[in-house]
């Protein structure tokens, strides 16, 4: 009788083990309106290979889904993203991006169950999304840092006219960043984990 040669089997990839130093896991949400790079962001960032599950938008999305820019835009997370980030030796982040579409929003509160922080990303063409999305980080207790995901064709505002847009407390850090570059992606994660350093220093974390 013929049996499959374990040596066929392929091990796992190199950079899929968590690295044997690691003692801290941390979970961070990636959250914000349809289409900003979420997907995008975690794809960029995460050392293995990214779990996504997009699905193709279709015709019948048409009046349901969010279409802002879908004439490029051929895909949609529908559950959620998940990929991971060695920031030390010892630190490791668990990525988890939500879905944008508003209809699977009920999806979120499952994703932010025992998430230490946040990334709000925020594209300036649409603002007025975000408020929702940091409303219910609020609600949650979940600390968060605004990252602007620069579209070539969206407006530019410097950091206090933003502060004041999205009527952001001072200690909140914005900055710009473009998810398609890993090393963008990854400052903006840097400066969550610096925040939510000074929030534990300060005793503000729960
Ligand atoms: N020009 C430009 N395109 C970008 C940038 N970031 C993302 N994109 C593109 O914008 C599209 C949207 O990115 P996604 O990562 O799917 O966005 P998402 O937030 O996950 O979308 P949903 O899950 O549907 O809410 C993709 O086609 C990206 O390649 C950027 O900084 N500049
Ligand atoms: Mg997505």
């Amino acid at each position: 009788m013929d049996f499959k040669n374990s040596d066929t089997i392929p091990g796992p990839r190199t950079e899929d083990r968590l690295p044997h130093t690691a003692e801290a896991a941390v979970k961070i949400v990636i959250v914000g309106g349809f289409g900003v790079g979420k997907t995008t962001m975690v794809g960029s960032v995460s050392e293995i290979r990214p779990l996504t599950t997009e699905e193709t938008m279709t015709q019948a999305g048409i009046g349901v889904d969010d279409n802002y820019g879908s004439a490029s835009k051929t895909a949609t997370t529908v559950a959620m993203d998940f990929g991971r980030i060695s920031i030390t030796d010892e630190l490791v982040l668990y990525l988890f991006g939500t879905p944008g579409q508003e209809r699977f929003w009920f999806l979120w509160n499952g994703l932010f169950e025992g998430a230490l922080g946040a990334v709000v990303l925020v594209d300036t063409r649409r603002l007025e999304v975000s408020f929702d999305v940091m409303g219910r980080l609020e609600e949650r207790g979940v600390p968060f840092v605004v990252a602007v995901n620069s579209f070539p064709d969206a407006p530019r505002y410097a950091v206090s006219e933003l502060r004041t847009a999205l009527d952001l407390p001072e200690e909140i850090p914005i900055l710009d960043c473009d998810v398609r570059r890993r090393a963008s992606s990854r400052d903006v994660l840097l400066t969550l984990m610096r925040f939510l350093h000074s929030l534990a220093m300060k005793g503000a974390l729960t």
